[in-house]
């Protein structure tokens, strides 16, 4: 699609620049397709022909958006097409913690597995609990309703209230942060990045959390402050964690893959085939829009126009 319409560069390694070697890349470039990469105000200054960034991802808390408002900079991510893959991932993690999946797959390979007990690697029952969902966008309402799948009850907290007839839909009750933190045995995050989400989960939320509850990130690392859920796991705090996202990946804490209460993944929330390549070619899409002179269908910073 991006060749048929311009000239293309590609990056030709599967591995994010750095904002430098971005800079540098950025120089001529009029629009850019952002896979994992940082946009920040060092690649912008240099980037002076640029019209458009197109995010291949729903969040976008690795683009300075601020500042390409102020260079009348378009833009634009990835969303609704990412939404079920994302949320599948959430569940994965739900029931892979809870029910020791990736622990028990470890035991039988490594040959420790020497006869059936009764005892063995009881984990929790999902079905039934109670499911917290900590914003209520199209992800936290996909987890949502597979959390009504499993017969969860269902209760959310998020900026603003859903509609009646949506809550109805899916069974999902409002309540505020303590409630929620206090009442889930499953908390999954669904917030985005930004200033006011940072260390949303630290120690004092850890610490309200029920010590048989299991929390679930698949939305951005620096949500959860993880010094203090490493010491919540340590200390069992709460009683799990299903991670997709770490505060400074791909690095993780130390402790975290000492833990075996935790299943840890490597940001792979929408990475099927079928979900990278409607992700790929809706950024295109918005890319080419925008190089056209055409609104984009995604456009993140709409005061650009
Ligand atoms: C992306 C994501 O793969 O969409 C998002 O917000 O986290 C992932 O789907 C990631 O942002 C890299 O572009």
């Amino acid at each position: 699609m991006l060749a048929a319409a311009c000239a293309v560069h590609v990056h030709p390694a599967d591995i994010a620049l750095k904002p430098d070697q971005l800079a540098e890349a950025c120089r001529e470039v009029e629009g850019l397709l952002a896979v994992g990469v940082r946009v920040n105000e060092e690649v912008l200054s240099q980037a002076g022909k640029l019209r458009v960034v197109a995010n291949c991802g729903v969040g976008y808390d690795n683009i300075d958006v601020e500042a390409c408002t102020r260079r009348k900079i378009v833009v634009t991510n990835t969303p609704g097409v990412l939404t079920d893959t994302t949320a599948d991932l959430a569940f994965a993690l739900l029931l892979a913690v809870a029910r020791r999946v990736a622990e028990g797959d470890k035991f039988v390979r490594e040959g420790r597995w020497e006869r059936w007990e009764f005892g063995m690697m009881w984990g929790a029952d999902v079905h039934h609990k109670t499911l917290g969902v900590w914003g209520f966008g199209r992800i936290g309402q996909a987890v949502a309703r597979r959390g009504r799948g499993f017969e969860m009850n269902v209760l959310y907290h998020s900026r603003r209230r859903a509609s009646p007839a949506l809550e109805g839909g899916l069974a999902a009750r409002f309540v505020d942060r303590e409630t929620l933190l206090r009442e889930s045995d499953f908390l999954s995050l669904h917030v985005p990045y930004e200033t006011g989400t940072h260390h949303l989960i630290g120690a004092r939320e850890l610490g309200l959390m029920k010590p048989s509850a299991f929390l679930i990130n698949t939305a951005r690392g620096k949500i959860v402050d993880e010094e203090a859920l490493v010491a919540a796991l340590k200390s069992r705090t709460i009683a799990g964690a299903g991670l997709d996202v770490f505060e400074h990946e791909p690095h993780l804490h130390p402790e975290l893959t000492k833990l075996n209460n935790v299943v840890l993944l490597p940001h792979v929330g929408s990475a099927t085939g079928e979900t990278r390549l409607k992700m790929a070619t809706l950024a295109a899409e918005n890319l080419l829009a925008a190089l056209h002179g055409r609104r984009p269908p995604n456009v993140v910073n709409p005061e650009v126009y």
